[in-house]
């Protein structure tokens, strides 16, 4: 998969591309991550990118010449691409969104930040929004950071053990079990007595059922018979 990012601020990216899973992912061949900045494109000597809002008001709105001038560019090599808004008011992401996206062979997203983007962007770029959560920002770039990071799992190359992909949280939809490792008692605490029987399908119940039980004490809303859409 290709990911184009247009950003004022392509630097902050290039530190998060180049480790971890999306650096492996990057490695594999599997991913590929380029970031452009769309002051790149601006029209005037001072390089503006952003105006003054009509009708007044706080703050800078971000134009429409520079980005769909450089969204034009981009396609312009003609691999089609699913346009990503990373928006305020977008739709909430989540893991299915994630899958949806990562069956698309290239995608551009998009980084607002000041006050927003001219509505002539959102209107006509035909562009999916998303938001990553109901929280304020600064800027699109972290919540940019988070989608390719979800994304780039799904990479091939990008998890040591594929096995972690489907066994996960919010695979089967339920929070994970608890883990633990050596020591056998830390500070007075032991790790219980199943895990170190060696039997599987006890082991397999155990976790099964504190995956349950801690999703119904912190999030019952991810519970079937609880979900509401
Ligand atoms: C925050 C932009 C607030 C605009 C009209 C009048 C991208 C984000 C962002 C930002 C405003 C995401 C206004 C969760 C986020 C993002 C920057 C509001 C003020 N409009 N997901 N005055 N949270 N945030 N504009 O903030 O770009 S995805």
């Amino acid at each position: 998969m290709r990911i184009d990012v247009l950003t004022l601020f392509p630097e902050l990216f290039h530190p998060f591309v180049a480790h971890g899973i999306v650096g492996r992912a990057t490695t594999a061949g599997s991913l590929s991550v380029s970031c452009v900045n769309f002051r790149e494109f601006a029209r005037d000597k001072h390089h503006s990118v952003d105006d003054r809002p009509f009708g007044g008001g706080p703050g800078m709105v971000l134009m429409c010449g520079p980005v769909f001038d450089a969204v034009e560019r981009l396609e312009s090599d003609g691999l089609p691409a699913v346009r990503v808004l990373l928006t305020p008011q977008g739709e909430k992401l989540n893991q299915s969104i994630v899958r949806e996206l990562v069956s698309a062979d290239r995608l551009i997203l998009l980084c607002g930040h000041y006050e927003g983007f001219d509505e002539r962007i959102r209107v006509g770029l035909d562009a999916r929004e998303i938001s990553i959560g109901d929280y304020v920002l600064s800027g699109g770039e972290t919540a940019a950071m988070v989608l390719i990071d979800a994304i780039a799992r799904y990479q091939p190359g990008a998890l040591g053990e594929p096995a972690s992909l489907c066994e996960e949280s919010f695979s089967d939809g339920l929070l994970e079990y608890p883990q633990y490792t050596r020591p056998r008692e830390y500070r007075g605490m032991e790790v219980p007595e199943v895990l170190l029987s060696g039997h599987h399908s006890q082991i397999a119940a155990w976790r099964r059922r504190q995956s349950l039980e801690r999703t119904a004490a912190k999030r019952p809303d991810l519970l079937p018979e609880t979900k509401d859409h």
